[in-house]
């Protein structure tokens, strides 16, 4: 036979699919969806890596397979092209960012399409293209114009590298996403989205999604729902009060000091009256060169600074305490205030044991000198008068009513959220659609001027002063007021990368609509997204951006579905073969061009789902790679094997209906990799037979199609089973055949195991007995002996009884 030359049939059937647009999202709304989504990539200068085949193999598979069950598919790639990386690259070449993108897209597009993935390549989409930020800039309107979109002073994470602001999600352990630079903050005006006001909602309406826990509870956490109460503590001497945010306020009565933000207004405020204000203001400015995951690590000694001249007053005891400041109470949390309970809070504990301060127990349970004690469930109340003898739920709500009577307190719910900083001082993004009048404020452009084009500028370098570039180019900076026509000035800051894969998955429904971002009708029959499968790293980022604005698209009847996505799925990355990340620097980086050059994209494709569990790193190993291509190369040698007659062989008939039913869930589940373990264990049953019948084969094209989609389409055609392999249906099982109808059962001879014999599960005891009785070891044992008895067990066991 022909020998296996991946090379060129992979060339051929990524042709014919495009010519016969194969895999085109269709425009008829009668038919059941299903709408496949992966994360668009962002196209860099280093082309493919070969983590990207993994989820788009995954999903490609499962867009495959959902083709073949007769769904309408739309399984879409685009470019989210803004961003850093270009803009860097470009400064550094002397090449428009424009420019750069285009020719790494190319590259990309090029890349994927030799892995013959099923997109439908006609609703491509870039961010970068006007004819989309144009909408990216008009749902930014709508939230300004719904006020979602606000300026505010605000201290920002500030890369000292990049020159730019960064949103909390970019800053990693203090350093910045990108460049791992030292981040610091500053006090700038930046665009704003209220992302708080959508909290509730982007927790609660994960009940109605199918996401992986882990998604949910990162989200969950990220987002930081908290229940409490705000308590006033008085201040010893003085009218005012000490606003504090606690989640336990069953623990007042054990309250014995207080600890202040060093950024907290109440400072300045008491100035005068603070004897120590000197190391205050000394203690505040060592703290502002920490980042507040410098300042909140749980293990970092504790530091801090008693307040000299102002005491507090606890309101449940009316007891005279001390107030300290301490860097580990961040201002932008709560009140930036709160009361200390050193014998419940771990924190607490160590501030108490480090300056010598009072510890009193207030829940019973531990031993409270020697360490917090921070159960809820089991302890009951004490030392706290009116509350002793409760649980810590019940105190909590009689605490609450409590402070309600006195005026002095009452229940909060606070969240970990911030707002979400929206403002880039650079050039690579989308123009904010804003104009600033002096007599008008910020204005919209008209919608009618979108897109607002990026202009052309000579650098793209950000300015010292943190100013975008765009802030040099004076032609298109002025401009009238477009509400009352005086002179006025454009908004220079740019759009953040997380704008653009906002919402693109509407895009893709309706990607060349002029009068809108997607019709309603196509929006009405593709949402939401049936199954998004991306990175845990876009969990907190991408993942919540993109539901929050959709949630609001929503709220403005822009949209159909209240949550965009109805799955998520994760997978996990792809180490070197040393089991560590790849990285040029530590030299084990695969480039997969390599790769399907030497073996072919079915064998990287195969590969890639076999090394397996989809949602564990995994590290590469070329080793693996050929054994997939072997697998292959099995396959392909089976035509070499084919005998007619009937469907499926006896022998093998229960096997064939049980891989279909094993691959058909396996690929539901995730399961690639035994998916495929179990198609070689039936390719391996075909070598032992010697032969394998038409029908047998066939199958087996179909179920691995969606994996080895050329060489099984190529096998298709030669063996002339009709039409085209990707338009043919997803085989069936018959549940009562994947049961084995035979069965093994043990003979006993006086309670001895002599043999075990294969029997048809239903079959009657005296054709039962022939085969007993035809056995050397149950003669031999029985020989010359009475038999005395005789019993079977339907399925399980013979025994027989001699004397
Ligand atoms: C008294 C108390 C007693 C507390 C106790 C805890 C245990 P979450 O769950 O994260 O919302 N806190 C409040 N504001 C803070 C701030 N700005 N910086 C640092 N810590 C702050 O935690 C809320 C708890 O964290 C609050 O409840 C407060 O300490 C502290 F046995 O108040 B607690
Ligand atoms: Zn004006």
């Amino acid at each position: 036979s022909v020998t296996y030359n991946p090379k060129t049939i992979e060339k051929k059937w990524q042709g014919i699919w495009e010519t016969e647009k194969a895999f085109r999202a269709g425009d008829d709304y009668s038919k059941p969806k299903f709408y496949a989504l992966v994360e668009f990539p962002y196209p860099s200068g280093q082309g493919l890596h070969v983590g990207h085949p993994r989820p788009y193999t995954a999903l490609d598979i499962i867009a495959r397979k959902r083709r073949m069950q007769g769904y309408n598919v739309l399984y879409p790639m685009g470019w989210d092209a803004f961003g850093l990386p270009t803009e860097n690259y470009a400064i550094k070449n002397h090449i428009h960012p424009k420019e750069v993108t285009k020719r790494n897209v190319a590259n990309f597009k090029s890349q994927l399409q030799n892995l013959g993935y099923s997109f439908d390549w006609d609703r491509e989409i870039n961010t970068t293209d006007p004819n989309y930020y144009k909408w990216t800039q008009w749902i930014f309107l709508k939230l300004f114009e719904k006020g979602l979109a606000y300026k505010s002073e605000m201290p920002i994470n500030w890369c000292t590298s990049c020159k730019v602001g960064l949103a909390n999600e970019e800053v990693v352990n203090g350093k910045c996403e990108r460049c791992n630079s030292e981040v610091v903050h500053k006090v700038k005006s930046q665009w704003m989205l209220k992302i708080t006001e959508y909290a509730d909602k982007l927790i609660n309406d994960l009940d109605e999604v199918d996401y992986i826990d882990r998604v949910k509870v990162s989200q969950k956490n990220w987002i930081g729902r908290s229940e409490g109460a705000e308590v006033d503590f008085k201040l010893a001497g003085r009218e005012d009060s000490l606003r504090v945010y606690t989640t336990r306020p069953d623990t007042l009565f054990g309250a014995t000091y207080m600890v202040i933000s060093p950024e907290h207004p109440m400072i300045d405020k008491y100035k005068e009256e603070i004897n120590n204000f000197d190391a205050i203001v000394e203690y505040r400015d060592l703290a502002a060169k920490k980042s507040d995951f410098e300042r909140t690590e749980l293990v970092k000694e504790k530091t801090g600074v008693c307040v000299k001249g102002i005491t507090a007053i606890n309101p449940a005891n009316g007891k005279e305490i001390p107030i300290w400041i301490s860097d580990y109470v961040l201002m932008t949390y709560g009140t930036g205030a709160i009361m200390a309970v050193p014998a419940h809070d771990e924190r607490d504990w160590e501030f108490a044991k480090k300056f010598d301060l009072p510890i009193i127990e207030v829940v019973a349970g531990g031993d409270v000198q020697e360490a917090a004690f921070t159960d809820t469930a089991t302890g009951k109340l004490v030392n706290s008068d009116f509350l002793n003898g409760m649980e810590v739920k019940d105190a909590k709500v009689k605490m609450i009513e409590w402070l309600g009577e006195k005026g002095i307190g009452k229940k909060k719910v606070n969240f970990k959220l911030r707002d979400w900083v929206f403002s880039r001082q650079r050039y690579w993004g989308e123009p904010i659609p804003l104009v600033h009048c002096d007599c008008c404020g910020y204005v919209p452009i008209p919608e009618s001027e979108l897109p607002l084009q990026l202009p052309e500028v000579e650098t793209y370098e950000p300015t010292d002063n943190g100013e975008s570039p765009l802030a040099h180019m004076t032609d298109w900076l002025n401009t009238p007021c477009p509400k009352c026509g005086k002179p006025a000035k454009r908004e220079t800051d740019t759009m953040p990368q997380w704008a653009g894969s906002s919402w693109y998955f509407l895009r893709y429904i309706d990607p060349t609509n002029t009068e809108a971002f997607a019709s309603k009708e196509a929006l009405d029959y593709w949402m939401p997204v049936d199954w998004y499968n991306g990175g845990m790293e876009h969990t907190t980022l991408h993942l919540l951006y993109s539901r929050f604005w959709h949630k609001f698209l929503y709220d403005q009847g822009l949209v159909s579905t209240k949550e965009p996505y109805q799955k998520r799925t994760s997978h996990g990355m792809i180490l070197g073969e040393n089991g560590e990340k790849m990285s040029k620097s530590r030299g084990n980086v695969v480039n997969p061009d390599d790769i399907v050059d030497e073996f072919g994209a079915d064998t990287l494709r195969t590969y890639e789902m076999f090394i397996g569990a989809f949602e564990l790193s995994a590290a590469w190993s070329q080793e693996g790679v050929k054994g997939c291509r072997r697998f292959l190369d099995r396959i392909w040698k089976l035509q070499d094997m084919i005998v007619d007659g009937e469907e499926y062989s006896k022998e093998l008939e229960t096997k064939m209906h049980q891989t279909i039913k094993k691959v058909s869930g396996d690929f539901e589940n995730l399961k690639f990799n035994t998916a495929i373990a179990a198609m070689m264990s039936l390719v391996n049953d075909f070598y032992k037979a010697g032969k394998v019948t038409r029908g047998e084969f066939k199958t087996l094209l179909i179920l691995m199609n969606p994996v080895a989609s050329h060489m099984t389409e190529e096998l298709w055609e030669m063996m002339n089973y009709g039409g085209r392999l990707y338009e043919t249906t997803w085989p069936k099982w018959d549940e009562e055949k994947t049961v084995e109808s035979t069965i093994e059962i043990a003979v006993q001879v006086n309670g001895k195991v002599k043999d075990t014999i294969t029997v048809e599960k239903e079959e009657e005891q005296d054709s039962v007995k022939e085969k007993v009785f035809a056995s050397d070891s149950v003669k031999a044992a029985v020989e010359g002996k009475n038999i005395v008895k005789e019993i079977y067990v339907k399925g399980r066991i013979y025994n027989i009884v001699v004397k």
